[in-house]
């Protein structure tokens, strides 16, 4: 079977943002007519490069087949490109072995089974749960269901007018009752980088449990679960230059071993009898029912990307535009950026005097500039400032100088219309 589209040229260094850009199709498009489109909804979800197309259509074309137990030759095939994939995922992310990386639809799934699982194995009645106030609502609404079901307590830790959580709030609220702390690693909404690394230490110092919302992490940094020591870490695909539907679920293995199954269903069992059913081992017992399996071989080519980059170019990259973009979105008289945090993601939320951010969304649009308005699933954090909601701008790899230029000339453009 043709699998070359399996290996993506390693980019020649230093990064070369010109050579990156032209790997999507997307981006050379235009909207509205003749504006050149600039995407700056990244946050939302990144585009993707021709050598994940490419990956999806070749499977599609010529590997097609169920995978898993198949003694027919394209069910190997398929079987062999989707755990392929998940031996990608497990060095990726440093995991110490392959079962450990579960497919999920998303971050979203990966949280809500992980919510249920180890809910009902490893928490109950009296127990905490830490979140922060500026968690995406997938990392918020799962926990109240799960309190809600066995009794256990929300914590809550406070977001600073800049958008730093309090760490001396969080210290005092660790202790015997803490039994999982659940934090994004980058905030969705203001760019925040949460210092995760001390917040697991700290939580395993009183015997917690940690799980790391990574939606917004993996595509922006490296990731090395076994170094930050997390016992879950969830993201999803589609933020990564991989396709929707498809996201992981890393758990270290004893926890996995130890949790009741999420979904019950084919794939899933090791025997099924009406007298009593037993489970697959890892990673098999929490993946009932047909995956998504050109999902996660479109992930494993995504994976291929971004190691095919040099991290720290693309680090240094995306800080100079960050920079860059505050600098001179700060000339827009009105303009208040909310999220000035020390370690921040290039995503930049900001209010233009008292518009209203649909409406400033609105006009950038018909200039061709993406960016996204509303709460960013953060209501609870908008509460804290006092706000309905945020223009975003989320930048990724692909993204220019010329970007940030065109989205501030848009904003001089229409600043008179919003007054
Ligand atoms: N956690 C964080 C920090 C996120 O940013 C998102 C999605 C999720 C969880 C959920 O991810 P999903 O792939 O399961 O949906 N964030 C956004 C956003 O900022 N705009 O659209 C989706």
């Amino acid at each position: 079977m043709p699998t070359s589209v399996d290996a993506p040229d390693t980019l020649t260094r230093p990064f070369d943002v010109a050579q990156v850009r032209a790997q999507f199709p997307t981006l050379q498009r235009t909207v509205h007519g003749d504006q050149p489109l600039v995407y700056l909804d990244n946050a939302a979800t990144s585009q993707k490069p021709d050598v994940v197309i490419d990956r999806i259509r070749a499977y599609y074309a010529e590997e097609n087949s169920n995978v898993h137990r198949g003694v027919h030759r394209l069910s190997q095939v398929a079987t062999d490109a989707y755990e392929g994939a998940r031996e990608k995922i497990a060095r990726f992310i440093n995991a110490a072995h392959t079962h450990e990386v579960i497919f999920t639809r998303g971050t979203t799934e990966g949280i809500n089974l992980v919510a249920h699982s180890l809910g009902a194995s490893h928490l109950s009645a009296g127990d905490e749960i830490i979140v922060s106030e500026m968690e995406h609502h997938s990392n918020i609404v799962p926990w109240q269901m799960l309190c809600e079901r066995v009794g256990a307590t929300l914590r809550v830790i406070p977001v600073s007018d800049a958008g730093e959580l309090d760490y001396d709030a969080y210290a005092d609220m660790l202790g015997e009752q803490t039994g999982l702390v659940a934090i994004g690693h980058i905030s969705n909404a203001l760019g925040t980088i949460n210092p995760v690394q001390q917040m697991i230490a700290d939580a395993h110092a009183v015997g917690a449990l940690t799980l790391i919302d990574g939606a917004q992490s993996t595509q922006h940094s490296r990731v090395d679960v076994q170094a930050l020591d997390c016992d879950f870490f969830c993201f999803s695909g589609h933020k990564m230059f991989g396709p929707t539907g498809i996201g992981v679920l890393y758990g270290k293995e004893d926890l996995l071993n130890a949790m009741p199954p999420f979904q019950g269903g084919g794939d899933m069992i090791d025997r099924v009898s009406f007298d009593g059913t037993t489970y697959d081992a890892l990673p098999h017992k929490f993946e009932a029912g047909t995956p998504h399996i050109e999902g996660a071989i479109g992930l494993g080519a995504a994976v291929d990307f971004i190691e095919g980059l040099d991290m720290d170019a693309v680090q240094a990259h995306e800080a100079d535009l960050l920079a860059y973009a505050t600098e001179q979105l700060q000339t827009i008289d009105g303009l208040r950026i909310i999220g000035t945090a020390q370690e921040k993601a290039s995503v930049i939320s900001f209010l233009v005097g008292d518009a209203h951010p649909y409406d400033v969304g609105t006009l950038l649009d018909q200039m061709g500039i993406a960016v996204r308005t509303g709460h960013h699933c953060t209501e609870p954090l908008m509460d804290r400032y006092g706000i309905p909601g945020t223009v975003r701008a989320s930048f990724a790899l692909y993204n220019t100088r010329d970007d940030v230029d065109r989205l501030v000339q848009a904003l001089k453009r229409i600043q008179p219309l919003l007054s």
